[in-house]
């Protein structure tokens, strides 16, 4: 929403909130172009490789792993149709949406079947033959 505080996704390791295991990828997809002006996704590239950090500082009611900021951040601008795929270690945070608009994205997570998944994440819908 423009200009909400709320729901914005400070810089976080999805596997911090998804559990389950650490090969987790997220297919992250904006349903809009998605700018630096209407909130777009800002990543640390490679930080996947600093393996599983602890999300030590509080804010509000979320955590953030506090000793990160020394690590290059891109953000990631999208077209409409774009999907970024990434790591469930990815460091990764939402941009406030300066628009008018709202942005819209929806997210899907794979994971390998045979490795652990957190069931309170809602549990896994396995890919039939065909489509696998
Ligand atoms: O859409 C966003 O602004 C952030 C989403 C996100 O970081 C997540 O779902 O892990």
């Amino acid at each position: 929403m423009p200009f909400w505080t709320d729901e914005l996704a400070y810089w976080h390791q999805d596997y911090f909130y998804v559990k389950g295991n650490t090969g987790v990828v997220t297919a992250w997809i904006p349903l809009q172009d998605t700018t630096y002006v209407n909130g777009c996704l800002s990543i640390m590239p490679g930080s996947h490789k600093l393996g599983v950090l602890p999300h030590d500082l509080m804010i509000g009611k979320k955590r953030v792993p506090s000793a990160i900021f020394d690590n290059e951040i891109r953000l990631v601008e999208m077209h409409k149709g774009d999907v970024l795929l990434f790591n469930s270690l990815l460091l990764h945070a939402g941009n406030l949406n300066l628009s008018t608009g709202i942005r819209y994205s929806i997210q899907a997570r794979y994971t390998h079947l045979d490795d652990a998944v957190d069931q309170g994440m809602g549990g896994v819908i396995p890919l039939s033959e065909g489509q696998a």
